[in-house]
Order: structure tokens, then sequence, then C-alpha cells
């Protein structure tokens, strides 16, 4: 039996929820309910798309030079980036935004509850053992458990680097940061926040840091807004890469930057999580249309 007929045979819920093996390989979870249709990987437990009911399209933007490879991150969704953010801290040849989002997660439940299907999955690596929940429904929620499996204290950074799709960047404007001091990561300054919305213009990469109850994305011309609810987050991280890092970027179209942006519910540097042995952390978002 193979590692999908055997998925099926454990894990399916009739036609709602189903594995099949990917194109690339991969193993992928496929959602199909009356309230929307997802993607999901198990190779870092990478939700691919996720289309809600009466939408003609997935919420997520993922790239059309997307690589779908062991080892390799893929471009869009919601990579799980952890347990650090960015470049490693020492050691440079370590791959950028950690280990998880590359690695195949086991999947270890599946449910379907009235108006969701759930799955978690789980990922033990370096003494920390990780759970992330997916449930697909009228919205989708994700949350990424943190377990200090040592006996001593460890600290972690993790971020849901969240791709929204959208029709033109500059068409499009965040609300809900206002006045949350940020890192900007490209000229290396911190700000104390701004009581305005966030718009774009340039290459855009900040790391706001302050607890926030909802984040919205609209965008000029459009009737549906993006949703964030965060929760167990001190730090959202806003970016467009604009047309310079665009082209730098081998997995993604010169022209895509206009059709993404990031809203990333995480945990960074000065927010970094600390966990005491034994201790759990959860990350998560609830994303929705309004
Ligand atoms: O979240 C913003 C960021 O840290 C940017 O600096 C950019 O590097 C982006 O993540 C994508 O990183 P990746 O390793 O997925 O290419």
């Amino acid at each position: 039996m193979t590692c999908v007929e055997e998925l099926n045979e454990l894990y399916a819920l009739e036609n709602d929820l189903s594995f099949e093996t990917h194109a690339s390989g991969l193993t992928l979870a496929r959602v199909n309910i009356p309230e929307c249709q997802a993607e999901c990987m198990l190779h870092g437990a990478h939700v691919l798309s996720y289309r809600p009911a009466h939408r003609e399209r997935s919420i997520l933007f993922l790239s059309d030079q997307a690589v779908f490879a062991q080892g390799k991150p893929i471009r869009g969704g919601i990579p799980i980036c952890f347990p650090w953010f960015g470049s490693h801290p020492t050691d440079q040849t370590l791959p950028a935004h950690g280990w998880a989002r590359t690695q195949a997660w086991e999947l270890i439940e599946t449910a379907r509850t009235k108006n969701q299907v759930i799955l978690r999955m789980a990922l033990a690596q370096d003494e920390l053992y990780s759970i992330c929940e997916l449930a697909f429904g009228a919205e989708l929620s994700i949350d990424v458990s943190v377990t200090n499996g040592s006996d001593i204290p460890r600290t972690f950074e993790i971020a849901l680097h969240t791709y929204f799709e959208i029709n033109s960047i500059t068409d499009v404007e965040v609300s809900g940061l206002e006045n949350v001091p940020y890192v900007d990561q490209l000229k290396n300054e911190i700000h104390p926040g701004e009581n305005t919305t966030i718009r774009f213009e340039e290459e855009t990469d900040r790391i706001y840091q302050g607890s926030v109850k909802k984040i919205t994305l609209s965008e000029r011309n459009q009737k549906t807004q993006f949703i964030i609810e965060p929760r167990g987050s001190r730090s959202t991280i806003v970016w467009n890469p604009w047309i310079e890092k665009s082209k730098r970027m081998a997995d993604f179209g010169d022209e895509e930057y206009l059709r993404m942006c990031c809203i990333e519910t995480a945990n960074v540097r000065a927010n970094q999580i600390k966990l005491a042995a034994g201790q759990t952390h959860s990350t998560g978002a609830t994303i929705r249309l309004a």
C-alpha cells in the first residue's frame, strides 16, 4: 500500500478530505466541502490554497514559479517559518526561516465537524515538539503549538508567512497596525508607529512589534476585505518585494509582486518566545473574508 493509499485509509473523510500525490511527488491533502475548497501539503504543513464558497479563486497567492521539492520552501500559501525568522542568528549556512517549512510533517489526526474539516500535523526536531492544527471552513484557522521537550529553557521565533492574493498592490491598504512600533528591515530602523494605514509604493519589509486583535487588508474597487485575527502573537510582518527584489527571486515572477501581499502573524526578534522545560506556546490566526 502506498503512503497516499494508507493516508486515505486512515484519515480520509469521505469526499470532504482526501489525499493524493502532487505532480512533484509530495503528498497533498484536498478539502472539498460546501464552505470551502483547500489544499495543504504535508511538506512543511503548508497550506497552498483556500477558496471560501462564493469566491472564484483562492485568497492565498501561489507563485507560478513555485518549487515543490523535498527540502525546498514553497513560494506562496502559508509557509511556517520556525524556529528562526530570516537568517539564522549565528550560522549563515542554515536555511532562511528555519527548518519547519521544508520538512515533512506527520499527519496525526483529521476530523469533520458540522462545518469544518480539521487536520493536525506534527513535527519533532531538536527537542521542540510542534503541532499544526488547520481548520478549514467558512474561515481558515491555523495554530502552531510548540512544546519544549528538553529539560532546559529554549527560545524560538515563528512566523505564519501568509501570502494574500490581490489584484494590484498599489490599490492595497492595510489597517489595524496603526501606532504599533515597527522595525524597517530594509533600512534597519526602528519606527515608533504611524497613525495611518499602510500603503505600498516600494519594497516594504516591516516587523510590527505589538499585539493586535484584527488586521484588515482592503483593496480599492474590491468588495471583499481580508480579515486576519491573530492569537498568541506579538509580532506582525508586512512584506512586498516590489520590483528589484522580485527579479532576484528565482521562484517568483518579476511581475508577481503586483498580485501578492504578505501579512505574517508571528513572534520574532524582541518578541521571540521563551519556553521553560516542558512549556508550550501557540501562535495562530483566523483568516476570513468580510
Ligand atoms: O517576511 C519577509 C521576509 O523576511 C523578507 O525579508 C523576504 O526574505 C521574505 O521573508 C521571503 O523570504 P524567503 O526565504 O521565503 O525567500
